[in-house]
């Protein structure tokens, strides 16, 4: 297969400033013809070639109104062009409904849609299908009325009307000049949810949310926040939206979250729609952010987008870093913080730890799909959070005032995002730009030495980033850290300052330390890195009671969790009592927002501890986890019971208080059922089924389903007839099984795969089983290798449909070279034998072939 490379990255040679569509809309049958101007750029020559994709065929060719020669090299159309400008026109067919990669123009659930990024426009219509080639575009629809009553496009509503045998037509126009992969279409049956927003210059756009008539009172939460974001944006970036006109469609079947269309985001249902009875406050969470992220891409990815695919993370790590700052600024910023790094040493570090490891600038791919990765995504916000950090909130801004001005209508480089920010702060940021280049999570060692003599503490700092596949030697990073020192004796704060690292071993001296210092660092994490200290149980037990950086705080509590887990892990047992004796000081303070008592109380995950350990043993892991559980049960019933009691209410309400009480609550029914309460099933059961809401009825689920209770099987029954006809909430149901923490979760995950409403063809549903289960990694390793063939099995399938997904549950089995070597084998086996199976995609060929290599 083809490898493309970053070094090779070559201008276009034509251009198209404009193109017309014309779609004659069937599901079974659609006809697109294209108009396209097309220039040959300044001191360029050569032929035309446009891309194409999926089977598609031309029907006819006509340069300037005439029939023209034409040919195919592979999927590309070329055409051999006399002068420098001309009028290309083409007609093809293509059929929506027999689409089942969910890429280029599909069907889900009667409507018909597009998903272009990164490559779908090329199953459209022959196109330049790369994201420096950029045109105005001008769409025309014509459908059947009463089935696509709605037919929407990027930009404005110009024309319309009916016409004979019951079909209509829609027209619209997008001034801007875009991206073939921002192009949006969608004609379906839908409801709207109509609102307004009056811009900071007086200027009113028209807000829609589609969605089938049915789910129109779940998007109340998705409008709510899309305004937000609209005046968010204005306020804390100055950014102003830019049409009349801003649409949102919700479709049951899609491989992404969402997708940032030009004034037409076509969304994934489960970030738009909630309702109290069907979406978590996770969901809720997670619908603002998303509606967030695809609003914020109309400046950081469509008034300026990618010069190639790249470059993919200066749309994204800015976009990722935007809305994790706008639901900072919704609820609270400490929690959101906890919650986003969890969210990175769940997905990130593996991956940076892996076979499939790349920066946040690749070099090279052979599927540009398989890069849409917590890498560039997750790692990529945190690289701009350093820049924040590094330069100030207000410098920052000018940096990025000038990037939107600087490369306004412009497709560029994450390069010229760092220069925006060296032009504006006059700081020299060319070390920094390693973050771009090289792969890897750093690890910072740590080490802290008082000198009482000369009352000094002295700090030692070493750095050094593992080697990655195709980097052996890296550089020292740069680092920004955010220190501080307690005294042991009174708990307070002797010095606070932010190093900036830049060499591979730094010394910091801090002068006029008599007490004894204890070191607290990485404060807010300010830098994704993975730091060793030498810091005690004791030591880590007294920032969780005294540390006033809440981030710092929560992450003493899980260092101490963490060790006392690896510890027990590796030896067979540990000493509990540091880690409950935390545990009750923290439930005991009466100051701490409820949200983060949750988060803090949280033990690392199966999964996170095996990261620590040189050779995983899901095991141990499971066994000294439980035990830890076990213990913190038992001996802090009383507190569990009264917290339990303490954060319960029977009335729904949505803010940060009520969901931080919500979640703590649960957790501490998780805690009861562990620890032996004998009333845990029935006060789960009891949660379950008097819930007013999905959090206390899905979190109540999740306890009675790791466990045995008779209650376990009458409230999965109950959960799956009360939601069967919602899909989105079955998804939960799936994921809930996927998750136990049972002998038997194996066997029940492959009946599951069995259950009539297990489907392949459609990507969240088969996340919610088959991803969900790899995350189960005492599960997913059982011994028999049953979870290695299993998802092996699910790839090959999935694949031979949908690809691009498929593609993205194979990581958990490149982990291989990390378990014993039974288990190593029986994993490294399922992956030769996924790529012995002929006719597969390039998508899953590039992650199983990088996963064994
Ligand atoms: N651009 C793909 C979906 C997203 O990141 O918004
Ligand atoms: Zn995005």
């Amino acid at each position: 297969p083809h490898v493309t490379r970053r070094e090779d990255y070559a201008p276009p040679v034509w251009l198209v400033p404009t193109i017309d569509l014309v779609f004659d809309l069937d599901p079974a049958r659609t006809s697109v013809s294209a108009t396209m101007q097309v220039e040959l750029k300044e001191g360029a020559g050569g032929p035309l070639r446009l891309d194409g994709g999926g089977g598609l065929r031309p029907l006819t060719v006509a340069v300037d109104g005439q029939p023209a020669e034409w040919r195919m090299e592979g999927d590309q159309l070329v055409l051999d062009l006399a002068g420098r400008a001309h009028e290309v026109a083409i007609a093809v067919e293509i059929a929506p409904e027999a689409n089942t990669q969910l890429m280029g123009l599909y069907a889900s659930g009667g409507l018909l849609c597009t998903q272009c990024e990164a490559e779908g426009f090329r199953r459209i219509m022959f196109f330049p299908d790369r994201p420096d080639v950029l045109s105005r575009y001008t769409v025309r629809m014509t459908a059947d009325k009463a089935r696509f009553p709605v037919l929407l496009a990027n930009g404005d509503h110009v024309g319309g009307g009916d016409l004979d045998d019951g079909r209509h037509w829609a027209q619209w126009r997008d001034p801007f000049p875009k991206p073939c992969y921002l192009f949006a279409l969608v004609a379906g049956d839908l409801a709207c949810r109509a609102d307004q927003f009056i811009t900071r210059s007086g200027r009113t756009v028209a807000l829609g949310i589609y969605t089938a008539q049915s789910d129109l009172p779940k998007t109340e939460h998705a409008m709510a926040a899309l305004k937000a974001s609209m005046a968010w944006d204005e306020q804390v970036y100055g950014r102003e939206y830019d049409l009349a006109v801003f649409n949102i469609v919700a479709v049951g079947d899609f491989n992404f979250g969402a997708m940032e269309n030009k004034g037409l985001n076509i969304f994934n249902s489960r970030y738009i729609l909630a309702d109290p009875d069907t979406a978590t406050d996770a969901d809720y969470d997670a619908v603002a952010g998303v509606v967030a992220h695809e609003y914020f891409h109309n400046w950081s990815g469509n008034r300026v987008t990618c010069r190639d695919w790249f470059q993919l993370s200066l749309k994204e790590g800015f976009t990722v870093f935007r809305d994790q700052q706008f639901s900072a600024d919704q609820g609270s910023h400490a929690v959101k913080r906890i919650e986003d790094v969890r969210a990175l040493r769940a997905a990130q570090f593996p991956e940076d730890a892996g076979p499939l490891a790349h920066p946040i600038r690749p070099e090279s791919y052979l599927e540009i799909g398989n890069f849409y990765t917590a890498t560039v995504y997750n790692k990529g916000a945190e690289v701009i959070r350093m820049l924040h950090t590094l330069l100030g909130a207000e410098r920052f801004r000018k940096g990025t005032d000038l990037y939107f001005t600087r490369h306004d209508g412009t497709a560029t480089t994450c390069d010229a995002f760092v220069d925006a920010m060296e032009d504006a702060s006059g700081e020299d940021l060319s070390r920094f730009r390693l973050w771009y280049s090289q792969a890897g999570t750093p690890r910072v060692k740590a080490s802290l030495v008082h000198e009482t003599g000369g009352g000094r503490a002295r700090l030692t700092l070493e750095q050094s980033v593992p080697a990655t596949p195709g980097q052996r030697d890296k550089q020292p990073m740069v680092l920004p850290l955010r220190l501080a020192l307690f005294s042991a004796e009174t708990g307070k704060r002797l010095a606070a300052q932010m190093v900036v690292m830049q060499d591979a071993r730094e010394e910091i001296v801090f002068e006029g330390v008599s007490e004894r210092p204890i070191l607290s660092i990485n404060r807010d994490f300010s830098a994704p890195v993975i730091v060793e200290t030498d810091r005690s149980p004791a030591d880590l037990a007294f920032l969780s009671a005294h540390d006033d950086d809440p981030f710092a705080r929560y992450e003493a509590v899980q260092q101490l969790m963490l060790d006392t887990l690896v510890a027990g892990a590796a030896r067979g047992e540990a000493d509990h009592r540091p880690v409950i004796a935390a545990v009750r000081d923290t439930l005991a303070d009466a100051h701490l927002d409820p949200a983060f008592v949750a988060e803090t109380m949280l033990i690392p995950t199966e999964s996170f501890v095996g990261d620590q350990m040189l050779v995983v043993d899901p095991e141990a892991i499971r066994r000294t986890r439980d035990a830890l559980r076990r213990d913190l049960g038992r001996e802090l019933l009383e507190q569990w019971r009264a917290i339990y009691a303490a954060n319960h209410s029977n009335r729904f309400e949505y803010n940060p208080t009520a969901k931080g009480m919500r979640r703590l609550k649960t957790i501490a029914l998780g805690f009861l059922a562990v620890g032996g309460a004998e009333d845990a099933a029935a006060l789960a059961f009891g949660q379950f089924n008097d819930a007013d809401n999905m959090t206390d009825r899905q979190g109540a689920l999740g306890v009675l389903a790791n466990g045995t209770a008779p209650e376990r099987e009458t409230a999965l029954a109950a959960f799956y007839d009360r939601y069967r006809g919602d899909s989105l909430v079955l998804d939960k149901w799936f994921t809930t099984q996927a998750l136990s923490m049972r002998a038997d979760t194996p066997e029940q995950v492959e009946r599951l795969a069995r259950h009539p409403d297990f489907t392949l063809t459609n990507p969240n549903r088969l996340r919610s089983l088959v991803g969900a289960f790899t995350a189960n990694q005492y599960a997913f390793h059982d011994p028999s290798g049953r979870g290695y063939r299993f998802l092996a099995d699910m790839v090959l399938a999935a694949d031979r449909l949908n690809p691009q997904t498929a593609a993205k549950l194979i990581p958990p089995l490149g982990r291989w070279r990390r378990l014993e070597p039974t288990r190593a084998a029986l994993m490294k086996a399922e992956l030769e034998r996924m790529l012995a199976t002929p006719g597969l995609s390039k998508d899953v060929f590039e992650q199983v072939s990088k996963s064994l290599a």
